[in-house]
């Protein structure tokens, strides 16, 4: 079997790439490790920003995709319990991002696919890449036994623990990671959700709580690393941490249905690509969730890998040979802003002077109009000016 493109993973980057393909008449197969209703529920991210809204736009996909999801306005940051109001996409010049879960996002664009007449194989084990830099082969087993796919490109959109980064020599990559010494706690709960995303920031540490459909919200509270595991607090604990670092005694507790904890990190690999392979999303860079970017800097880079695709298919292949600066440079911009924001609501090492200075950030967003435009320009996601 041939196909032009072999997509490995159907998450955020995997399935944002396929339907670009797919609309620009370009045949791809998308093979995913998991079952479809793994791929359907994972929650995960909960904003697409604006610039990720303008991709499904471009592409004729956002009426679909984005179909009754709320606009993001403001965003509620209260310091030692005091709210401040930021009002994101006015101070952006008007361009919001949408609440959407992830994993409706990814249900939506699996839907649009396969009624196109996508070809995407669920419960593809075993995938191997083969020949990246002569004739790519992509090989995998399923129930009907194991099959091989030659193609002209292989897309790893195969998240951080996917098979497509460890199929590049490792001496071929230069890996970056940051631990950013900060523990999340994130709970799912039936508790209704806030009337904004709200950050709480204080001397207790960082907390947050956005919403997760009409009925639910997710919380996030900073925790030290090695120095507890929060998933045995008693809800009780919980509820109590939560209430005071968002400065909310009355908050409604709820039934806690899932817990999970993230230790914040960040990872860059470079290149993003090694031949006719190319990395998209978590295969090619973690970040943290501060700032909302992980998704969204996962389509933004199968934005650019299918117009790259899409040319060098067609005979020219400059985009492609750029494609790796091109993210790169946006994959590292939103590093930056990920650590700026992290550094501005956590207490990272009860450091008084880094306390300080984090104050003097937050501060400055609220008397300055131009750092608080350039916030809002990072939230609302940037256009890379070549
Ligand atoms: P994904 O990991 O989403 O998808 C990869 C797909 O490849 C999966 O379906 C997997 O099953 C499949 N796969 C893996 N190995 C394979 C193999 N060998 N063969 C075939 N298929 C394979 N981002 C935000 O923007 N905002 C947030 O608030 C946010 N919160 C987060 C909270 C948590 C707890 C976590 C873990 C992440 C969060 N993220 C957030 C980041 C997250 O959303 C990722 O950036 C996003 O899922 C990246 O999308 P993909 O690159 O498509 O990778």
């Amino acid at each position: 079997m041939s196909a032009d493109v072999v997509v490995v993973g159907a998450g955020p980057a995997g399935l944002t790439l396929a339907n670009l393909l797919q609309r620009n008449g370009i045949a791809c197969v998308v093979l995913e490790a998991r079952d479809r209703s793994y791929v359907e529920q994972r929650q995960r991210a909960g904003v697409l920003d604006h610039y990720g809204g303008q991709i499904f736009e471009r592409a004729g996909l956002a009426a679909e995709v984005l179909a009754g999801a709320p606009v993001e306005r403001f965003l509620e940051l209260r310091y030692e319990g005091k709210p401040h109001l930021l009002d994101v996409p006015a101070l952006a010049g008007g361009r919001a991002g949408w609440i959407v879960p992830q994993q409706m996002l990814v249900r939506r664009l699996l839907g649009t696919f396969l009624a196109g007449g996508g070809d995407l194989r669920f419960e593809a084990r075993e995938v191997a890449l083969h020949d990246l830099t002569s004739a790519p082969r992509v090989t995998y087993t399923d129930a009907a036994g194991p099959h091989e796919i030659e193609c002209s490109y292989v897309a790893g959109c195969d998240g951080f623990h996917g098979v497509s980064r460890p199929s590049i020599p490792e001496d071929e990559l230069t890996t970056y990671t940051f631990d950013h010494g900060i523990g999340w706690y994130t709970v799912l709960a039936d508790a209704p959700p806030p009337r904004y995303p709200l950050m709480g920031i204080g001397a207790n540490g960082f907390a947050a709580q956005f919403a997760r459909g009409p009925g639910a919200s997710r919380f996030y509270v900073q925790y030290r690393p090695g120095a507890e595991d929060p998933r045995a607090w008693p809800d009780d604990r919980t509820w109590a941490e939560l209430r005071v670092r968002l400065g909310d005694p009355g908050l409604p507790g709820g039934a806690i249905t899932d817990r999970e904890i993230v230790e914040m990190r960040s990872f860059v690999a470079e290149p993003m690509a090694y031949g006719k392979l190319f990395l998209a999303g978590d295969a090619a860079h973690i970040i943290t969730p501060m700032g909302a970017k992980g998704m969204n800097l996962a389509i933004a880079d199968a934005d650019v890998l299918a117009d790259a695709l899409t040319s060098a298919l067609r005979g020219d292949d400059a985009a492609l040979r750029a494609y790796s600066d091109v993210c790169l440079r946006r994959t590292w911009d939103y590093q930056d802003f990920s650590r700026w924001f992290t550094e501005m609501v956590h207490d990272i090492d009860g450091d008084p002077f880094r306390r300080r200075l984090a104050r003097a950030r937050f501060d400055r967003l609220f008397t300055n109009q131009a750092a608080a435009a350039a916030f809002a320009d990072m939230m609302a996601g940037v256009e890379l000016v070549s």
